[in-house]
């Protein structure tokens, strides 16, 4: 198996496709999908732009829909919700679809969308992923960070690290043996350093900076926890993430 971290969905090549390809936005586009679905939501439906999800999501009956949009962190005006995931709760979300788009997130899962599996990765759900990565063992597995506007993002390279971290455990390998691209590698090094400290990184991040000046301090906590929900986002068909299993 090759693991290969691509930064930001500008940096994920287009021309081929991996085995397996998995998306982080861990603040907060992954860190919210994982949510949605863990208190009950039907699927999560992904989109880059507002007007298609309007669109698409007008044919659904209101009492079966919801619509989450982001940008610059802020809620969208015309939509149900922002982009928190602490506002996913049982109540709102069973047995709906959640409409979803937001500045970065939703790019990254969309740029690897033609993938035979795609997985929507935080670190609250670190371990499903990895389990989900060591039971099907997969030969190319891509990494991509939603990032920011096209910039590395710290909080998406520590949760790529962090996945590969219990690969490498999990697999009984070396961490040559399945690095695919010096990205990975540094994810890696970035996870050993922060491993015991993650909120503290996010605190240092510069969306972590952009959300905490607009009062989401708790958000940073929550998206911050390791292993916290067995709950695993895969594609069913072009954009629908369900529940695994
Ligand atoms: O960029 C994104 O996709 C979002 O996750 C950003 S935010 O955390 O909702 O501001």
């Amino acid at each position: 198996m090759k693991i290969f971290f691509y930064h930001t969905p500008e940096l994920t090549p287009v021309q081929n496709v991996a085995d397996c390809a998995i998306a982080i936005d861990v603040l907060r586009a992954t860190s919210t999908i994982v949510t949605a679905l863990s208190v009950g939501a039907e699927a999560v439906q992904v989109f880059s732009d507002l007007d298609k999800l309007m669109q698409e999501s007008e044919s659904w009956a209101p009492e079966k829909r919801l619509r989450a949009g982001e940008r610059g962190g802020a809620k969208v005006a015309g939509c149900d919700l922002g982009n928190s995931p602490l506002d996913c709760t049982s109540e709102l979300m069973h047995d709906r679809r959640l409409f979803m788009t937001t500045t970065n997130g939703t790019r990254a899962l969309e740029i690897i969308q033609a993938s035979p599996s795609v997985l929507a990765a935080a670190l609250i759900n670190r371990r499903a992923v990895v389990d989900y990565v060591v039971s099907h063992r997969p030969e190319t597995v891509w990494i991509v960070g939603a990032g920011w506007e096209g910039s590395f993002a710290l909080e998406d390279t520590v949760c790529a690290g962090a996945i590969a971290h219990s690969l490498i455990a999990d697999l009984n390998c070396t961490l040559e043996d399945i690095a695919g691209n010096d990205e990975l590698t540094g994810a890696v090094a970035l996870y050993d350093q922060w491993k015991d400290d993650l909120l503290g990184l996010l605190h240092h991040a510069s969306h972590g900076k952009r959300l905490l000046r607009l009062d989401c301090q708790d958000d940073l906590k929550y998206c911050a926890q390791t292993d916290v929900l067995d709950v695993l986002p895969i594609q069913r068909e072009i954009g629908v993430l369900v529940k695994n299993g």
